[in-house]
């Protein structure tokens, strides 16, 4: 059994790319999953107060301009602040902008607290694959 089949998805920042937040929103919920979507132009403090509100299990969070590195940092911290610490942070889309290798992208964001990141391109079925994962394995330890 899931602990929690709530996922809260947003594009953070000044992005208004919507198409893909409205893939994951129709694909995340065909998966059984309760998604409470704030759409595009969604700062960290909306994130939260989401998460903290529905008792998320997961926050979604994409980034498609190429801002994800200063837009995304700080989040783990106001989680800790909210007493969300332990919520699982997912990360995608296109995250920075020039030459970097995935391997140093996604280095860098689980160092910022993130603990999925995927690279453009990611077919939603398999973070939903890793989030049923990430779910199940804290209710057999609760
Ligand atoms: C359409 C588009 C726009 C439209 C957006 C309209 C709208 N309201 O949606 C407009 C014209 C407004 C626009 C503006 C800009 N854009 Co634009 N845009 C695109 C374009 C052509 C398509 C985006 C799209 O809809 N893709 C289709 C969806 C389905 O894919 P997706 O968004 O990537 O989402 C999927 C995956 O990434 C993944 N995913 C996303 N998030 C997450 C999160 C998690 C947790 C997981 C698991 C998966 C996941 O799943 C999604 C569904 O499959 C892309 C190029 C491209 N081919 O992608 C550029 C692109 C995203 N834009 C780009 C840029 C630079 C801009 C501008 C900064 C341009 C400018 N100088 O003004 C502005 C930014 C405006 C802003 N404030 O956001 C760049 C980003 C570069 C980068 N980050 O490396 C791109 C890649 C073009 C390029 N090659 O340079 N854009």
């Amino acid at each position: 059994m899931l602990r929690n089949n709530r996922v809260v998805l947003g594009v953070i920042g000044a992005d208004v790319h919507a198409v893909g937040n409205k893939i994951l929103e129709m694909v995340l919920t065909e998966a059984g999953f309760e998604v409470i979507n704030l759409g595009v132009m969604v700062s960290q403090e909306e994130f939260i107060n989401a998460a903290v509100e529905s008792a998320a299990g997961a926050i979604w969070v994409s980034s498609l301009y190429g801002h994800g590195e200063i837009d995304c940092r700080g989040l783990r911290e106001k989680c800790y602040e909210a007493g969300i610490g332990d919520i699982h942070l997912y990360v995608g889309g296109n995250l920075v902008v020039g030459k970097r290798t995935f391997d140093e992208v996604e280095k860098l964001f689980k160092e910022m607290g993130y603990d999925r990141v995927y690279p453009p391109g990611t077919l939603p079925e398999e973070a939903i694959a890793h989030l049923k994962e990430d779910l199940a394995d804290e209710s057999a330890t609760d």
